[in-house]
């Protein structure tokens, strides 16, 4: 059994066993979906651009909708299994990130994730791990046009980070889904668009995964529906559109017709509604 815990807990040993694994699922490791072309990291921005219907796009779409939670829990649970294989260590998982930005809350560090770009070059990240400079860091997979070859940020341009009151207001939202007003609604609008709109850059584009800060964003969303599970025991933890929690064959989609699957598993919605069952879990929930 994984366990995923936040990144302010993890030993600088840790810290660094993760980076490297990045950096080898990026440089080491080919593409599945475009062998020669790009990494296998690459294919989870692919993937994420498809599901964004842009590229070649996924239906249905799993943004602005019920699926989000469990379409997003798949695709970072395959990241963290690419990332053992990649450094051939069972230790590595993901670390989240809660959004704030305090002492050692603070993942945008020259020892873990890298600072700020440079607004003398287009918000270009321009050192720390995953920049050109450092570790030839390349964006492969671009929203448009080949463009800027390095992951940007833009922190704090636009907008503001979640406060802990918007979270504890988001998980007192039920049922799950509702057309405004659910859970899911409320926290994909309020929680995680705002995180993606903070960071700007790479993070503000349907390429978001090109920057690394993406896998600890999305792990701290997948926390917190487990919270919301936790808190909410009585009514279920997954409902569609239509108000209904019968889900047992909802196949989630990651690639489209044309294209090859990125990982051999198929998974329904129900598949991912315990994490044990994908055999991980938060060390506090
Ligand atoms: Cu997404």
């Amino acid at each position: 059994m994984d366990i995923r815990r936040n990144h302010r807990d993890m030993t600088a040993q840790q810290k660094s066993a993760l980076i490297d694994a990045i950096l080898l699922l990026k440089s080491n490791v080919d593409s599945v979906l475009r062998p020669g072309e790009q990494g296998r990291y690459d294919d989870f921005v692919q993937i994420h651009k498809n599901s964004m219907g842009r590229g070649n796009p996924l239906t249905p779409n799993p943004h602005r909708s019920p699926l989000f939670y469990p379409w997003h829990r798949i695709l970072i649970r395959q990241f963290e299994l690419a990332l053992q294989a990649a450094a051939n260590d069972s230790t590595i998982t993901l670390p989240y990130w809660n959004w704030q930005l305090n002492g050692a809350d603070n993942p945008f560090t020259s020892d873990f994730m890298g600072a700020n770009g440079d607004n003398l070059r287009a918000q270009r990240v321009t050192s720390g791990f995953f920049s050109m400079e450092q570790t030839r860091f390349e964006v492969k997979v671009w929203d448009d046009a080949p463009d800027n070859p390095g992951i940007r940020r833009n922190l704090g341009a636009n907008g503001t980070l979640p406060t802990a009151e918007m979270v504890i207001s988001a998980l007192n939202r039920t049922p799950y889904w509702t057309e405004q007003s659910g859970w899911e609604n409320v926290s994909e609008v309020e929680l995680h668009n705002a995180v993606h709109t903070w960071i700007g850059g790479s993070m503000g584009q349907a390429t978001s995964p090109n920057d690394p800060i993406f896998f600890l964003h999305h792990c701290h969303l997948d926390l917190l529906w487990e919270r919301w599970k936790h808190q909410h025991r009585d009514i279920p933890a997954y409902t569609n559109e239509a108000g209904s929690a019968e889900m047992n064959d909802t196949v989630l989609v990651f690639h489209p017709a044309n294209e090859p699957a990125p990982w051999s598993q198929t998974f329904t919605v129900q598949q991912t509604l315990d994490t044990e069952d994908l055999d991980y879990r938060y060390e506090y929930i």
